[in-house]
């Protein structure tokens, strides 16, 4: 075969441009874009070289072929450029890295909003626009399809899988379990890479979603043993709210902090605090979401099952069975109701709503939603609630009626009328912002309560609220630390996790558990409040009021905390004084938190409810 010398020359040059410059954007990516901890020279340069392998195999699918197509290439690089750029967008807020479900919730989940306009930087063109200079260069180069020298090709190959090769063996030696924890997307970036990750990412996604197909009822025994080993017994607060109706308030986006903060004198949760003191108060409550947001703590609220770590429930198995709250109070003649001033569809609300049980969504179609009484995703809190009051009135009894707040959500947007309080001065506007969402979301439930009372709904209902997830990621460590007056290392970026939990029952007196628990464990906690037994049940939390439960709270990443330790980022900590210490204290729980993960998640990609006796 003929090759003209001058036109391929210019072809390998082309190669080894977009190979260079798809390295170096990947590198800066890494170090300026994601906050990775990095343990070691040994780390160090594996995340150097970790994208080299990769880039040089991907962008060679326009190498190797027969005919060289610089054409194809450029497509690739741009491909890759976009996935990039798509990665640091959803990281700036998320602090995470998408996953294929990611994607597939864009038409649940609103797609492009102010939110992600407030997450674009100047310079983000750059790191797509590029490809529009390589477009001229194939031009100007005049590269066309032509055959290659193989020898140079071999060699070329043989590069690229070596790079690839020594950077999965190095993975493997500084990080055996990585495959084990693939929910630690971050190892999994730092190891082996950010497309690597992509593709390995693809396979699991497909892999997983035929798990169902080869499940058999042998799995559920097993993991049944699991979970009734680590059953509770029964607190002196079972069936003390028996046939109450049941309230449940989702506070969007809420912290734990929150309820201890004032500005200038003013706290920014008033009625929260007076609440709690005349609730059972769980201030070692944590939030355990992952991608899935307030759909995984729906989920988990539930089912008292982990959400996945890629993606929601919600959206990915909506037709799974599922032994839900709901379902255990129909049992006992409860309607069961959901209310929320946003779309019916989103985070596919309306068909996993029929799936696990509810009767009745009241969403937006059934509220009055005008330009004035709606802000950001929909319906501002205090018309949610006024509006809401109507219905519940309508409702059978006993009845279960959630609310799921809203205004109180990323980027925090409030009109001048609705701000209650003084903003405080961080470094950011989102920061500053949120004070005064929590203050008006604080507002909303005040006034609710105050209405309930006057219809004469509040005495035989009891009341559960909980905060959804952070409202502020780890992106907004250092402002929130400007605030607090302190620095925001590991230990505190855990403790930032913790939600609001109050569970009022008119007529008990308030008390404080300090035990330290999660979302997980409300399902439980509810059911033994209402004096409910379920006739079929797997349930990973533990009641929150069980005199003998272990105090231990697991996070979908992995990270966990106990009465003394926070395990996070592959590093023990003391709790008490956020110093590193022996890996010993906390390895005895390592086993237990991986089973624990593992099982709840078996039983969601396999739909192994369906299969319980
Ligand atoms: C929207 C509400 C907010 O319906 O659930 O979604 P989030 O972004 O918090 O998951
Ligand atoms: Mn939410």
């Amino acid at each position: 075969m003929e090759i003209d010398k001058r036109k391929s020359d210019h072809v390998w040059r082309f190669y080894f441009v977009l190979v260079a410059l798809l390295f170096v954007k990947t590198y800066l990516v890494y170090r300026f874009e994601f906050s990775l901890t990095m343990r070691g020279a040994g780390e160090e340069f594996l995340l150097l070289i970790n994208s080299i392998g990769a880039i040089s195999l991907l962008l060679g699918i326009g190498l190797f072929k027969k005919y060289s197509k610089p054409g194809l290439m450029l497509a690739v690089y741009f491909l890759l450029s976009v996935i990039l750029y798509a990665n640091v967008l959803y990281y700036r807020f998320y602090i995470d890295f998408i996953t294929v479900p990611v994607l597939f919730q864009f038409g649940n989940v609103g797609g492009l909003s102010q939110s992600t306009v407030e997450l674009i930087n100047w310079y983000d063109p750059l790191l797509v626009l590029d490809s529009l200079v390589l477009f001229w260069l194939i031009r100007r180069w005049n590269l066309k399809s032509v055959s290659l020298a193989s020898k140079l090709k071999k060699k070329t190959a043989l590069f690229a899988t070596g790079m690839f090769l020594v950077t999965a063996a190095l993975a493997f030696i500084l990080h055996p379990l990585l495959f084990e924890k693939s929910y630690d997307r971050e190892l999994f970036v730092k190891s082996l890479g950010a497309y690597t990750y992509h593709v390995y990412d693809v396979a699991f996604q497909s892999i997983t979603s035929l798990n169902s197909l080869f499940a058999d009822d042998t799995d559920i025994s097993e993991i049944q043993k699991f979970v009734d080993k680590n059953s509770v017994d029964e607190s002196p607060y079972f069936g003390v709210a028996e046939d109450k109706n049941l309230i449940i308030i989702s506070l969007e986006s809420t912290q734990a902090f929150m309820m201890d903060e004032k500005v200038e004198g003013k706290e920014v949760m008033p009625f929260l605090n007076n609440l709690k003191d005349e609730s059972f108060y769980f201030p070692n409550f944590y939030h355990q979401t992952a991608q899935g947001k307030t759909s995984d703590a729906e989920f988990m609220i539930d089912n008292s099952l982990y959400p996945l770590a890629g993606g929601s429930v919600f959206v990915r198995k909506p037709e799974n069975k599922f032994l839900s709250l709901p379902l255990a109070l129909k049992g006992e003649g409860y309607l069961t109701t959901s209310f929320h001033g946003n779309d019916r569809q989103f985070w596919n609300r309306e068909e996993m709503y029929e799936t696990l049980g509810y009767d009745r969504y009241f969403s937006k179609k059934d509220f009055d939603v005008t330009d004035d009484n709606s802000i950001n995703y929909g319906l501002k809190d205090i018309p949610f609630f006024e509006q809401s009051i109507p219905y519940l009135k309508e409702l059978k009894e006993p009845y279960s009626a959630k609310f799921l707040t809203l205004t109180n959500h990323f980027p925090y947007l409030l009109e001048e009328e609705d701000t209650l309080i003084s903003l405080p001065d961080t470094s950011k506007g989102v920061v500053n912002r949120y004070f005064a969402t929590v203050r008006y979301e604080d507002e909303s439930i005040k006034k609710f309560f105050e209405d309930l009372k006057a219809e004469g709904l509040y005495e035989d209902s009891i009341f559960v609220l909980y905060g959804d997830h952070y409202g502020l990621s780890e992106t907004y460590n250092e402002a929130i630390g400007e605030y607090l007056g302190k620095e925001i290392g590991p230990v505190e970026h855990v403790q930032l996790q913790k939600v609001p939990l109050l569970i009022h029952v008119p007529g008990e007196e308030g008390k404080v558990f300090n035990t330290v628990g999660g979302q997980i464990d409300l399902k439980p906690t509810i059911l033994e409040l209402l004096g409910v037994n379920e006739q079929k049940s797997l349930n990973f939390g533990r009641s929150l009021l069980a005199p003998d439960r272990k105090n231990l709270v697991i996070l979908r990443d992995g990270s966990f905390v106990t009465e003394e330790y926070v395990y996070t980022k592959n590093t023990c900590y003391n709790k008490e004084t956020a110093e590193k210490t022996k890996r010993n204290k906390c390895a005895r729980h390592f086993d237990h938190v991986q089973d624990e993960l593992d099982y709840s998640d078996r039983v969601i990609y396999g739909d192994l409810l369906r299969f319980m006796k």
